[in-house]
């Protein structure tokens, strides 16, 4: 059976719990899942800095084979457990995914954590207001850019889900849920109509419901 460290609250450990569920893949069935990270501790003990030295979560250990990255976890998971065909293969779907997947790492994610980590895990009197809001403001510009994108076709990759957007739809969804609770510190968040649709795409046809919280978890 495979083993998940990772509590449910990262983002990280979702994108990889959401491709486990779009595989069919059950916690307690088909994988174990050990809460570890923040409260949990765990992920920084001699046994697990030996599985992964970064220290971090998500970590999946597949019979010999360990790996961190959540994004090429996702990867893994599915090149060898898709039976199903979930996702697409062909060339142009799949590259159209990946280069998502970097984009959302490489990108998105640097420019959301400022805001992101700064509102639920930083305390109070520590936050950095200014870069709080820049943080915010310049992620409206680059969801922008993906709302252009979704504008002509409902997927990240074309006509049909692939795992680029699960790392997005989280970002996504981190993005609206700090605007929610925190309006003054983030500023405004921008219209984009095509994300909202898109969201909504991914609650009524995928996992996304299950497993994206529905309020910030703030941990300070
Ligand atoms: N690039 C890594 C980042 C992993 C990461 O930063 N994990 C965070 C949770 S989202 C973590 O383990 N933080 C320490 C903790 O939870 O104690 C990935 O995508 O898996």
């Amino acid at each position: 059976m495979m083993r998940l460290w990772g509590r449910k609250s990262s983002i990280n450990v979702q994108k990889v719990l959401w491709c486990l569920a779009e595989l069919g893949l059950q916690e307690g069935k088909d994988f174990e899942r050990i809460d570890a990270g923040l409260q949990f501790g765990k992920n920084r003990t001699p046994e697990f800095l030996k599985l992964n030295p970064n220290g971090l979560v998500p970590t999946l250990e597949d019979g010999e084979l360990v790996l961190w990255e959540s994004n090429t976890i996702m990867r893994y998971l599915v090149r060898q457990h898709d039976k199903s065909k979930r996702f697409p293969t062909d060339v142009a779907s799949q590259y159209g995914s990946e280069k998502w997947l970097d984009w959302q790492v490489g990108t998105l994610w640097p420019m959301l954590r400022t805001p992101f980590l700064g509102l639920t895990r930083v305390p109070e009197n520590e936050r950095n207001y200014e870069a709080i809001k820049k943080g915010y403001q310049d992620t409206n510009a680059l969801l922008d850019l993906l709302d252009g994108v979704l504008a002509n076709q409902a997927y990240c990759s074309g006509k049909q889900f692939h795992i680029g957007d699960i790392a997005l739809a989280l970002c996504a969804s981190r993005w609206m849920l700090l605007h929610k609770t925190f309006p003054e510190q983030t500023g405004p968040r921008a219209d984009l109509k095509n994300i909202d649709a898109w969201i909504k795409r991914l609650e009524q046809e995928t996992r996304f419901n299950d497993i994206a919280e529905k309020e910030l978890n703030i941990v300070k």
